[in-house]
């Protein structure tokens, strides 16, 4: 992976990029700031077939996009990069990454010259300015992404899911660069378990944790910097992912690999709360579809009408990996811990065309395992630290 930028590019042509401006000089700055990241031995990427996904028009001759990914090293990011290569075989990616404890630069290992990894923080102007110059697209996941750090310090939720997103803002504005933000479920606040209705559009914001409100300040931002500036930019809210790459921290990686450890798995109270799995795969397709032909200024919603309990989940990994589906322990609840998610997709669906392909969760729940089972040399590392702070606050 070697970091290239070419002062004497051409003029690219923003074909297949619905709202774009259809030409725009390039900048060729950049050498300062960022560090350069050399590549890494492969970790076993999980194999995405080139008819994996509905290839490319964009050819005829047209220089390559270039696509501006931040946190393309953490979970969803860096399966949207392997993504992006099949989905687009003439995209040159550009990975903008401060490689936090989420960021694992082993995720985008042996991706060739197509991928380009940046070492910096979304926060620094002065880093991000001449990234996004040379952008045609920018599809912004990083983000400080875990509920239970946030309860334990705020403060870089601010700085980045804030912060971050303002600096990125303001760099898409001055460049007039088409932007693609990533979002949760979460800013709608949660539903009751018996209540028929599923999070909209339209639902009021209402979010829960300091996560969760950063995430929604943020989508207010991209709002706003639409309306008053005419930024070309697109919103996709997405309800819970698993797939691989997910950082061990999370809910099913966690379980997953204290049972590889011999571990029995934890869940928070009772275990009935409830998430709308979809596979990480199915996500990034949606977020691809909403780029090329959404319509700008608009929120997106992403689901798969995968509502499950913990509880439900917990036991299947459990009869998945060959043990007795009661073999769990109850742990501290997470304060304020929101007690349903559940999406209806149905603007994505009849607008876009998009449809989930991943919709098997038991199959997708087996995949998931054996990724964790042939790649421990990914997660070893991180396993010993994760289960230490969650040993301190009784979960
Ligand atoms: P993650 O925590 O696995 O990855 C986040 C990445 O962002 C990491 O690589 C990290 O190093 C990087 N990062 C953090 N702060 C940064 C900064 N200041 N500058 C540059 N890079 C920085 O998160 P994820 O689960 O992959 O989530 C990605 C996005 O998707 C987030 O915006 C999240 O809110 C959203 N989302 C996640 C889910 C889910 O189920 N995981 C669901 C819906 C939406
Ligand atoms: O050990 C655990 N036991 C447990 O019962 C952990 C880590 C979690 N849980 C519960 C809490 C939640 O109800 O499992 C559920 C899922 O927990 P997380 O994986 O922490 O996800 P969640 O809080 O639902 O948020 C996720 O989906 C929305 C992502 O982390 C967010 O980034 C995304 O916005």
């Amino acid at each position: 992976m070697m970091f290239m930028m070419n002062p004497t590019a051409p003029v690219t042509i923003r074909k297949g990029l619905s709202g774009t401006a259809s030409s725009r000089r390039r900048s060729g700055r950049g050498t300062a700031g960022p560090s350069i990241v050399p590549d890494l031995a492969p970790c076993g990427i999980m194999a995405l077939a080139s008819g994996d996904h509905p290839p490319s028009t964009r050819h005829n001759g047209a220089p390559p996009m270039n696509v501006l990914i931040t946190g393309g090293a953490g979970f969803i990011g860096a399966n949207f990069v392997h993504q992006t290569l099949v989905r687009h075989p003439d995209a040159k990616v550009t990975v903008l990454d401060k490689l936090t404890y989420a960021g694992n630069r082993g995720s985008l290992a042996d991706l060739g010259e197509r991928v380009d990894l940046v070492v910096g923080d979304i926060a620094d102007a002065d880093t991000v300015d001449p990234l996004v110059a040379g952008a045609d697209v920018v599809v912004h996941f990083a983000a400080e992404s875990h509920n239970d750090n946030s309860l334990r310090d705020p403060s870089p939720f601010i700085r980045t899911n804030l912060v971050g997103t303002f600096t990125l803002l303001e760099a898409v504005r001055r460049h007039k660069v088409r932007f693609h933000h990533i979002s949760t479920d979460e800013v709608y606040g949660d539903l009751e378990l018996d209540d028929p209705a599923k999070f909209e559009p339209t639902t009021p914001y209402n979010p829960s944790s300091p996560y969760s409100s950063s995430k929604a300040g943020s989508d207010l931002l991209v709002r706003a910097w639409v309306r008053s500036f005419g930024v070309e930019a697109t919103i996709s809210n997405c309800s819970n992912n698993y797939g691989s790459y997910q950082h061990i921290e999370k809910f099913i990686p966690r379980q997953i690999t204290n049972l590889i450890d011999g571990v029995r798995p934890r869940l928070y109270g009772a275990g009935a709360n409830v998430r709308d799995w979809i596979h990480v795969r199915d996500h990034n397709d949606a977020v691809w579809d909403i780029i090329e032909r959404g319509r700008i200024g608009e929120t997106y919603l992403i689901g798969a009408d995968g509502e499950k309990s913990n509880r439900e989940v917990v036991e299947l990994i459990l009869e998945l990996m060959g043990r007795d589906p009661n073999d769990y322990d109850h742990v501290a609840d997470r304060p304020g811990h929101d007690m349903r998610y559940a999406i209806d997709s149905t603007k994505l669906v009849q607008e876009l065309g998009w449809s989930p392909r991943y919709t098997d969760f038991r199959s997708g729940l087996r995949a998931t395992i054996d990724w964790y089972r042939g790649n421990e040399a990914w997660w070893r590392p991180l396993k010993a630290e994760v289960e230490a702070a969650y040993a301190a606050q009784g979960q």
